[in-house]
């Protein structure tokens, strides 16, 4: 890719503060083990990292501007705005950045929700951001273990305390999450007994 990388870390390092920067630098030391692990593309993981979080501290009103005019999917305005830097941050770092590396943008673009049907880039970046030795939510530790196994596993746990956590508290879940969630259970060979029915 012909990208200046020093000038992309620069570009995502103005945009927010010094501890999601720290975050940022660490989500790329994880999706670059996890790349090497599993045969991913380094080069895609590292700029996706560096870029993940590009949007996350644009003030609101910004974020929704581009929701607005970029047509982007319009159900995120009814849902946290914590969802929204991950299709913005797409969108932005290809027009802000020239990024057009369709893989890449993906893999920006489903950081938070996932998406059916993920590519091995995206599963690195969604599941480097989740583990990255910074993170301290509960159930993380089991995600860390599953990740050195299998990616698909890994995914599927965080999804669930994700969802466990946001219904716990009352909060709205995101279609497209729940939509991701059944997407891995339906390809991960289960070992439970299976659903009854009602
Ligand atoms: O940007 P980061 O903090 O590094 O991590 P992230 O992009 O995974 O964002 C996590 C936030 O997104 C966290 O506060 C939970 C929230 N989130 C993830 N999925 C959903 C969600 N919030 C709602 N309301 N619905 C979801 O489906
Ligand atoms: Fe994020
Ligand atoms: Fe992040």
């Amino acid at each position: 890719m012909k990208i200046n990388r020093e000038k992309l870390m620069e570009a995502a390092k103005r945009q927010m503060p010094s501890s999601r920067w720290e975050h940022t630098l660490r989500v790329m030391e994880t999706a670059a083990e996890l790349a090497r692990r599993t045969g991913a593309d380094p080069e895609k993981a590292d700029i996706a990292a560096i870029l993940h979080d590009y949007c996350k501290f644009w003030p609101e009103d910004k974020q929704r501007e581009w929701i607005l005019r970029h047509r982007l999917p319009q159900d995120l305005l009814q849902y946290n705005k914590e969802l929204w830097h991950a299709p913005v941050g797409a969108e932005a770092v290809r027009e802000e950045l020239g990024i057009d590396d369709e893989e890449v943008l993906n893999a920006i673009r489903s950081h938070t929700t996932g998406r059916p049907g993920m590519s091995l880039l995206e599963k690195v970046i969604f599941l480097a951001d989740y583990i990255e030795p910074g993170r301290s939510f509960s159930g993380v530790e089991e995600v860390r273990r599953l990740a050195r196994e299998d990616l698909d596993r890994a995914i599927l746990k965080a999804l669930d305390n994700t969802i466990v956590y946001l219904v716990e508290r009352g909060f709205k879940v995101y279609p497209l999450t729940i939509l991701t969630r059944n997407d891995f259970l339906d390809k991960i060979p289960q070992t439970l007994p299976k659903e009854e029915s009602h």
